[in-house]
C-alpha cells in the first residue's frame, strides 16, 4: 500500500552515510553524517502527516547544520572536532543562551542530532532483536523514554507520543527497511545499529570531553 516507501529510503545508503562519516583517525566528518540525516528525512517524509512535525523539525536542524558548512567558516564545519574546536575558540558554543539574532550554533544543534541518534539506535535495536508479535510503537516508545523525552518538554512528549501510536507494524517496517533480503533482514538491521552507535559513541566523548552534553 505504501510504493513510495521503497523507491526513496535506502537502509544500505544509510548505513553506508554513517560509516563512512567516521575517519580512520577516528573523526567525524560532517557532510557524510548530514547525508545519513538526509536519509532519516526521507524515511519520515514518507510516514505521512502525522510525522509531519517531527520531520520538519529534523529538516530545520539539518539546515543548520548545512548553514554552517556553506557559510564564511567552511572549513571549520568539516569535522565534529574541527566545529567543537572552532565555537569554542571563538566563544561560539553558547554555554549560555544566545542572543537571539545570533544563529544557533553547531554545537548546539548538533547535540539535538546526536540525541535523536540515540533513539534510532535503542529503536534500531530492539526492531532488530524483536519477536513477531512486537509493536513497533512501543519499542518506538520506549527508546524515546530513555533517549528523549528527559529533554523534551511535556508538550512535545504529548506530540511525539501521538505520532508513534500511527508508525507503521513491526512487519511494514521491515519491509521498507530490507524489501529483498527477508531472510537477513535482522542481520542488516543489526550492522546498522553497530555503525551509528560507533558514530554516537565518538561524538559523546567530543561533548563529554568538553562539558557540552547540555547546551542550551
Ligand atoms: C519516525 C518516528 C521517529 C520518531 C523519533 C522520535 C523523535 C521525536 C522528536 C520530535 C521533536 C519535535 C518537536 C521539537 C523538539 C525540539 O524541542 C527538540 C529540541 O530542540 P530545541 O532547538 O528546541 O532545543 N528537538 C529535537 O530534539 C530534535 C529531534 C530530531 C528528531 C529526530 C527524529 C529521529 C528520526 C529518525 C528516523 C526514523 C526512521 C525510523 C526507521 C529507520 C529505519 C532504518
Amino acid at each position: 500500500p505504501l510504493p513510495l516507501w521503497g523507491e526513496e529510503f535506502d537502509i544500505r545508503q544509510l548505513r553506508r552515510a554513517f560509516s563512512t562519516s567516521l575517519s580512520p583517525r577516528g573523526e567525524i566528518l560532517l557532510r557524510e553524517y548530514l547525508h545519513g540525516w538526509r536519509q532519516l528525512l526521507k524515511f519520515m517524509e514518507a510516514l505521512g502527516t502525522a510525522f509531519g512535525l517531527i520531520s520538519r523539525e529534523t529538516e530545520s536542524k539539518i539546515s543548520i547544520m548545512e548553514q554552517h558548512q556553506e557559510g564564511p567558516h567552511s572549513l571549520h564545519y568539516h569535522t565534529v572536532q574541527s566545529m567543537v574546536k572552532f565555537e569554542l575558540a571563538s566563544g561560539l558554543v553558547g554555554f549560555q543562551s544566545l542572543p537571539a539574532h545570533q544563529p544557533p550554533s553547531g554545537c548546539r544543534t548538533l547535540l539535538r542530532l546526536h540525541r535523536a541518534l540515540k533513539w534510532l539506535e535503542l529503536f534500531l535495536h530492539k526492531l532488530g532483536t524483536s519477536q513477531k508479535d512486537e509493536k513497533s510503537s512501543r519499542m518506538c516508545a520506549e527508546a524515546y523514554r530513555v533517549a528523549l523525552a528527559p529533554y523534551h518538554s511535556w508538550w512535545v512528549q504529548q506530540a511525539v507520543a501521538l505520532a508513534f501510536l500511527a508508525m507503521p507494524s513491526r512487519q511494514e517496517l521491515y519491509h521498507i527497511i530490507v524489501r529483498g533480503e527477508k531472510p537477513a533482514a535482522g542481520a542488516i538491521v543489526l550492522t546498522t545499529v553497530e555503525s551509528l552507535s560507533r558514530v554516537y559513541n565518538v561524538t559523546q566523548e567530543v561533548y563529554s570531553a568538553h562539558g557540552m552534553l547540555e547546551l542550551p
